[in-house]
């Protein structure tokens, strides 16, 4: 009878439900609010607690989703003041609520105003501010804590930014540089979250690798996820674009566009999310050149990608940028062939090395600048 049992509610079980698996979460909106200051004793002319502060703080490791799981709800609150009284003049100030958020986070206000932006380790803001506690300035009635909406925006901190439409070969390229284990399959849309790999060299210095899923054709016009990842590549300081060179179809449905179109598309993705991203350094991979015909298909495109805005004309309208994306270099890959992935290796950090390079010499640039211009009024020049 108790077998009997037993195997009708296991037989009632839902089956697993894989897919049903939160996605990938990058903004939360929450409530907070700082304590209430605590009254003052007026007789002897005490002073209420300060009400407690909430803080953010962030740490490495953590995602928004585990950040949603240790709040109750999505409401913050930190402790009020207490109260003077005989036994203790001035009150105790109420508790600071820390709530630690990941590394990356950045912070606006209902007005989308930027609050604060935690990119690194332990950094730390104030969200919301508690009342002060009351005294004779507030007729010794405590102050309401800071009462507020926050939105908190996760942007990924990665090195470089893998980018290309499905297919292209990103997964199994940040699986072959990095420690990364991302899914892998000959069919689009197997990656729906970012997926950070840290490639690491012989020297034990390394670099990270985001890959950036989801982007297709149309993105702009929110299709397929839309632009949803490209806002990570923002705080990356590399792109590196990845197309399969003999290019791509998304479904039966859609054309066939081939290598050079598939540049010119992402390029206009980008350009419409965000022309300034233009500007960002970028690397170009062609993938796939272990296959037959690549080779071919290679010598005729690439005089054309070197100097993009010469194929402008060729390209369909639809797919046109305004302004043309212009490469550090461009690398004909296999993902699939290991010496080709150990360049791409090297290749990366020589680039990553010298655009640290570069941006030190402006930096220093500007110092020499500002510095002369300080100095330039009272002393004599600086050379
Ligand atoms: N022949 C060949 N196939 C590749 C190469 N790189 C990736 N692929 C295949 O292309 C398909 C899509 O790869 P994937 O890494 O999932 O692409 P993603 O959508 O850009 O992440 C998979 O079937 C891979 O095995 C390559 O260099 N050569
Ligand atoms: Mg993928």
């Amino acid at each position: 009878m108790v077998q009997l049992f037993k195997f009708l509610l296991k037989s009632t079980k839902a089956p697993a439900r894989s897919h049903f698996r939160p996605t990938f979460l990058d903004t939360l909106r929450l409530a907070v609010r700082g304590g209430h200051g605590g009254n003052g004793l007026p007789k002897y002319g005490g002073v209420g607690g300060q009400g407690g502060c909430v803080y953010f703080v962030a740490k490495e490791g953590l995602t928004l989703r585990k950040v949603v799981q240790s709040l109750k709800d999505k409401r913050v609150v930190a402790s009020s003041g207490e109260d003077s009284s005989k036994a203790s003049i001035f009150g105790r100030r109420g508790v600071d609520q820390r709530i630690e958020v990941p590394v990356g986070v950045q912070v606006y206000d209902e007005r989308q105003k930027l609050i604060a932006d935690l990119n690194e380790n332990d950094a730390q803001c104030i969200v919301a501010g508690g009342g002060v506690g009351g005294c004779t300035g507030t007729n010794f009635i405590g102050r309401p804590g800071e009462n507020r909406i926050v939105n908190l925006d996760l942007k990924l901190i990665a090195d470089v930014g893998l980018v290309g439409f499905p297919n292209a070969g990103k997964s199994t390229l940040l699986k072959a540089v990095s420690n990364a284990k991302p899914k892998i399959a000959a069919y689009p849309f197997t990656t729906i979250r970012p997926q950070i790999g840290t490639i690491e060299y012989k020297d034990l210095r390394s670099i990270t690798v985001a890959d950036l899923p989801g982007l297709i054709e149309g993105a702009h016009a929110n299709f397929g996820m839309g632009h949803k990842f490209l806002k990570h590549i923002e705080r990356t300081r590399l792109m590196v674009f990845m197309v399969d060179i003999f290019g791509f179809q998304l479904s039966p449905r859609h054309p066939h566009r081939d290598c050079l179109a598939n540049i010119y598309a992402l390029n206009r993705e980008l350009e419409l999310y965000d022309p300034s991203l233009l500007e960002k350094p970028s690397v170009l991979l062609l993938n796939k050149m272990d296959k037959e015909g690549a080779h071919e298909i290679l010598t005729k495109v690439k005089p054309i990608i070197d100097d993009l805005a010469s194929g402008l004309e060729q390209c369909p309208e639809e797919l046109r940028p305004k302004q043309v994306l212009k490469f550090e270099s461009v690398v004909p890959i296999s993902a699939m062939n290991s010496t080709k992935v150990v360049q791409v290796k090297s290749q990366l950090r020589r680039t990553l090395i010298r655009l640290a390079e570069k941006q030190f010499v402006v930096d220093s640039e500007e110092v020499k600048e500002k510095l002369q211009q300080r100095v330039g009024v009272v002393g004599p020049k600086v050379t």
